[in-house]
């Protein structure tokens, strides 16, 4: 397919290298990542070749999430999001942004992400799940604090995507001695698909009815868990929700086929979700973009919802 749109494809700048974690990678392969974070040129040639349009770029795992201080953490999103601004402002039909946010600070949060998208044009945010926060905690988004950011997005009109990242130093006893267990193979899915059920049980949505999430990897193991789990919360008197979980997932929430060439998953996806809520997604350049774009062109759905997901449901959602 021609004119695709890749909307979870990850970058960096100089000077910037260290907010994008090599933890699990073998040297070799992390060498070619590393170089792929910051070569535009390549990046465009592999568009090209690939039938890629347009790429939505962002920082990867774990952007400005893992930096404690507020401070550092409010001038790195900002020195991020400027390099971008630079990236896409030389490429406008090519590249599009997604606002790195400083989300200890939830109001510096939200004043980064107005200043992005007016001054930057940027598309939304993405951040890289919970936030650590100075003394050792984790901060998740269902926290009354970001009332003011939710408010700015829905205001914006832009879309807030929850990335992975790894669990908090403290909740990992479950992989000990599994290292392959972290990152991307599984403990990224578990811990944003929980971080999203945060938000969804929390009635985020019913106070944000026209908040829009999006969620990478083919839906991080919640599109078919959810059933079970509105089944068991109807028993339970102290969660008072609007809607049943599958309505937020499927009013709230796009779908993106980040990092998990996956067709039965797809086919799931469609039949649990439709295809007016799917986007395509590569994860370039942690996984290979020809891999999630060759799966895709070919993948057995229907042109109409190959055009949908590949490209249509981007332009409506981002206003491309
Ligand atoms: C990601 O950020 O999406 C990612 C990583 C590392 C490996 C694979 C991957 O950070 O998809
Ligand atoms: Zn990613």
């Amino acid at each position: 397919m021609q004119g695709k749109i890749a909307v979870e494809e990850h970058f960096t700048a100089p000077g910037l290298e260290e907010l994008i974690s090599r933890i699990g990678w073998e040297p070799a392969d992390w060498a070619r990542v590393e170089s792929r974070l910051q070569d535009v040129e390549f990046r465009l040639a592999e568009m090209d070749r690939l039938g890629i349009e347009r790429a939505l770029l962002s920082l990867g795992a774990f952007g400005v999430q893992e930096i404690p201080e507020r401070s550092r953490a409010i001038e790195l999103a900002s020195r991020a999001n400027e390099a971008l601004a630079g990236i896409v402002a030389d490429h406008p039909a090519r590249f599009g942004g997604f606002a790195a946010l400083p989300m200890q600070d939830p109001l510096a949060a939200a004043a980064e992400l107005e200043r992005c998208v007016t001054e930057y044009g940027f598309k939304g945010a993405l951040v890289n799940g919970f936030s650590d926060v100075d003394g050792g905690g984790a901060l998740y988004y269902d926290d009354a604090r970001f009332d003011p950011l939710w408010e700015r997005l829905v205001a914006l009109d832009v879309p807030f995507y929850l990335h992975p990242r790894n669990p908090h130093a403290s909740q990992r006893l479950i992989y000990e001695g599994r290292p392959e267990l972290l990152g991307p193979t599984w403990a990224f899915a578990v811990e944003t698909g929980t971080h999203a059920l945060r938000l969804i049980t929390s009635g985020l949505f019913d106070r944000h009815p026209d908040l829009t999430l999006i969620i990478g990897h083919q839906g991080e193991f919640l599109p078919f868990a959810l059933p079970r789990l509105a089944q068991r919360m109807s028993h339970l008197k102290h969660v008072r929700l609007e809607k049943s979980p599958t309505e937020y997932l499927r009013e709230n929430f796009y779908i993106t086929t980040s990092g998990n060439s996956h067709t039965a998953s797809l086919i799931g996806l469609l039949l649990e979700v439709g295809a007016d809520r799917l986007l395509f997604a590569a994860d370039y350049p942690f996984e290979e973009m020809a891999d999630g774009a060759t799966w895709f062109d070919s993948v057995p759905i229907s042109e109409p919802d190959r055009e949908k997901i590949g490209r249509m449901n981007a332009v409506r959602l981002f206003g491309l």
